[in-house]
């Protein structure tokens, strides 16, 4: 995979160069490359930003310096152009399975109030773009995003991650969240790892890994459990869902009154 990253802080995706992402480049399986927007100025000032049309707060980044910039990587195919943007649809571990099957991505980072909306009119000639927000907050600049995205797709190019069993079992990749984990020693400031765990017994770490699942999820993000497919769900499952508030209705997981056959006298 090939990506090329623009930014006018270009320092800070030195992160790239280490850890996995670092030894994937150094093995040829991502070809990664960042560039300075400065470096497709043409004035003595290197300038990359003006007032705002309209008025307001801040600086707005100049159409023309993306525009050399962008051209100088528009290749053969359309690739994608991912622009981080608070403004932009949430990044999923869904979307960066997508990404990770295409052959050129290339991020543009903004500063200051964002790119000049007309950018990304005139890019859509030539690249797939994409306005992504890693979440309901804000950055100061894409690049914190970038580091984040590249990341989530890098790591799941094949030969990226030693064992490729560790992408299978992972948070999201089901639906739901990871289960708990520990290691040695057994015993820790008095804290003991659960008895399940060194039973030995498979069939029953696999279940109690699979409630630790359920339960983490319907406490954590019980917005997850509505997008479940319920034709994935045991009898166990639900019983699990069931004890957390949850039911099947309507052919989702949803929440419910806890069941109300108590005491006449509770409601007196
Ligand atoms: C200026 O929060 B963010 C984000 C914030 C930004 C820019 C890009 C992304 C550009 N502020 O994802």
């Amino acid at each position: 995979m090939r990506i090329d990253v623009v930014s006018i802080f270009p320092e800070y995706l030195a992160a790239l160069d280490l850890s996995l992402i670092g030894k994937a480049r150094q093995d040829g399986l991502l070809e990664l490359t960042v560039h300075n927007l400065r470096d497709f100025t043409t004035d003595r000032h290197r300038t990359v930003d003006d007032t705002p049309y309209g008025g307001g707060a801040g600086m707005v980044m100049k159409p023309e310096p993306w525009a050399q910039a962008l051209e100088s990587m528009q290749t053969g195919r359309r690739p994608v152009l991912i622009v981080p943007s608070p403004a932009g649809a949430v990044f999923t571990q869904a979307m960066a399975h997508e990404l990770a099957q295409e052959e050129h991505l290339v991020f543009a980072c903004g500063r200051y109030e964002g790119i000049d909306e007309r950018v990304l009119e005139w890019a859509a000639e030539s690249f797939d773009v994409r306005p992504l927000s890693l979440g309901d907050y804000v950055l100061n600049g894409g690049e914190v995003a970038v580091l984040a995205m590249v990341e989530a797709v890098a790591r799941l190019l094949p030969g990226v991650v030693g064992n490729p069993e560790s992408l299978v079992e992972e948070s999201h990749s089901d639906g739901l969240l990871e289960y708990p984990v520990y290691t040695k020693p057994s015993s820790w400031r008095n804290l003991d790892i659960p008895d399940v765990l060194l039973s030995g017994n498979h069939a029953r770490i696999a279940r109690y890994r699979r409630d630790e699942q359920l339960r983490r999820t319907a406490t954590r993000r019980p917005d997850l459990l509505e997008k479940l497919d319920v034709q994935t769900l045991t009898a166990a499952d639900h019983a699990v869902l069931a004890a957390q508030g949850y039911a099947i209705v309507d052919g989702k997981v949803a929440p419910v009154a806890p069941s109300s056959s108590v005491s006449p006298s509770s409601d007196a």
